[in-house]
């Protein structure tokens, strides 16, 4: 079963290509793929956790679109793992960081929606794999996020900031998806701020 909504959105989104390929392109060679976002040094957002620190673990179910629980409390300094599965019938991604983070890596997205790299309901591995310059791909190895076609499961294991500087919130940056709602807040204690 298709959504119209889906299929709507995808059609503005290439409408509007052209005129985004100079930005996206830009916002890629910033190096948010396996470049670690950018960050040089502790991120703010923390960093991928070992097995060994894990505390607990959180069950995320991926829908078509929204998040199942809506929201995590986490400590500051508390290693977690999420094992996320995608309940849905399109491709979904799990992704922790900042809303700024999030507006960057959307318009990456895109990008991979023009090269056909991303379709609504699958990915196109060998698309994503092509050199995009610069020795840069469209593959999705960043620590933080995970990218899964309906029915896939993966795990993330994430160490959070002991000292909390920035909201955090994890997203769906599937064009169109966090403006309908698959989004949701990382809450922590006051302790951590
Ligand atoms: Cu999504």
């Amino acid at each position: 079963m298709k959504s119209n909504h889906i299929v709507m959105k995808l059609a503005i989104v290439s409408t509007v290509s052209a005129v985004l390929a100079f930005t996206a392109s830009d916002a890629f060679a910033a190096g948010s793929h396996g470049g670690g976002h950018g960050h040089s040094g502790a991120s703010p957002i923390g960093k991928a956790g070992k097995a060994a620190d894990v505390s607990r673990t959180i069950n995320v179910k991926m829908h078509d679109n929204y998040y199942e629980p809506k929201q995590f409390n986490v400590k500051g300094g508390e290693t977690i793992r999420f094992v996320i599965k995608n309940a849905g019938q399109f491709v979904h991604e799990f992704n922790i960081g900042t809303k700024d983070m999030h507006k960057a890596h959307d318009k990456e997205m895109m990008m991979m929606v023009e090269h056909g790299a991303l379709e609504p309901d699958r990915i196109n591995h060998d698309k994503m794999k092509m050199d995009m310059g610069r020795g840069m791909t469209m593959e999705h190895n960043d620590p933080n996020s995970v990218l899964l076609e309906p029915g896939k499961s993966a795990e993330i294991i994430w160490t959070f900031p002991k000292k909390v500087s920035t909201e955090m919130e994890f997203a769906c940056n599937v064009p169109g998806h966090y403006d309908s709602g698959m989004v949701g807040p990382v809450n922590f204690p006051k302790s951590a701020y």
